[in-house]
């Protein structure tokens, strides 16, 4: 059965709905930052620039850096619109838009978020480069999508008691990020460690501004949470909805999370930009190696 106009949403132009990109404009490597601004300091290094659109906070620029093509995309903020990203990135190679069927050779895309954190750990200090080893879902995305045993329910047990989850939330899903890519983006440089994806800014990731918050200890034992030495590195918003979708679709993902605030110590980047644009560098030079 064809996929319905409905379900598979493509513009008068043949792109695909949100992210206004038809199967050619794309490299099968990728990589994702939030800022739509970022998208040109990554690509202003590109030898060239093939192809630019820009929907909303969908922001797309395919080039190539050192020969290599590569497609740099802005996701705007949180796991609903990695859901969006992900879902049509995947249509765009494993759906025939002609016959609105899926197709019978699948391809694979390499992923690489370049992402801007706040660490939970006082040893990840601002300015440091985040890998996360594992995404953690505490934002619910997910829960919609049948996860099947790609998650990890030994930690997630760990995690539900030692934090005292509260059960109306919902429950917590750990997936793990692509190994290829773990291997080969892990330096001195790196620190490594659990990234936990949170479906907000302030209480979700228990900032206290003005409301009231469900649990005001979260953090701190979010810094405390130790399974067999996995441990959070870092919280922001995209890196668990990612994980997870990649997974399922099949293909590889690494998130890189410029750590621009400490949680832990209180403190904030004196230049964030600068702790930005080295992880850009650093993420092209590796992916070209
Ligand atoms: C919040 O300020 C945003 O910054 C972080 C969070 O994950 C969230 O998207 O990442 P980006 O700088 O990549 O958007």
């Amino acid at each position: 059965m064809p996929i319905k106009e409905s379900e598979l949403i493509l513009n008068p132009d043949g792109s695909i709905y949100h992210l206004n990109l038809k199967p050619e404009n794309v490299s099968k490597t990728i990589i994702f930052v939030g800022d739509q601004d970022r998208v040109d300091t990554v690509s202003k290094r590109f030898d060239s620039i093939e192809f630019k659109t820009q929907k909303r906070e969908f922001k797309t620029h395919t080039g190539t850096y050192k020969g290599k093509r590569i497609s740099v995309i802005s996701t705007g903020i949180g796991p609903d619109n990695i859901d969006i990203v992900l879902n049509e990135l995947d249509a765009l190679f494993n759906i025939d838009f002609t016959t609105r069927q899926v197709k019978e050779k699948l391809t694979s895309l390499d992923i690489i978020r370049i992402g801007t954190s706040g660490s939970l750990q006082k040893d990840i200090p601002v300015d440091a480069f985040a890998l996360s080893t594992y995404g953690l879902d505490i934002n619910g995305m997910l829960h919609a999508y049948k996860v099947g045993d790609i998650s990890h329910s030994d930690i997630e047990n760990a995690f539900i008691e030692q934090t005292n989850w509260h059960s109306n939330k919902a429950r917590p899903i750990l997936i793990k990020g692509s190994k290829k890519l773990e291997q080969k983006f892990t330096s001195n440089k790196t620190h490594k460690g659990i990234t936990a994806t949170a479906g907000g800014f302030y209480g979700p990731q228990g900032r206290v501004l003005r409301l009231a918050i469900q649990d005001v200890n979260l953090n701190s034992k979010m810094d405390d949470f130790n399974f067999n030495g996995h441990r959070i590195a870092n919280f922001e918003m995209e890196t668990s909805a990612i994980y997870g979708l990649s997974k399922l679709l099949g293909h590889h993902a690494l998130s890189l999370n410029a750590i621009i605030a400490n949680r832990a110590s209180g403190t904030f980047s004196k230049n964030p930009q600068n702790v930005i644009e080295n992880l850009i560098t650093y993420t092209l030079n590796k992916i070209i190696e």
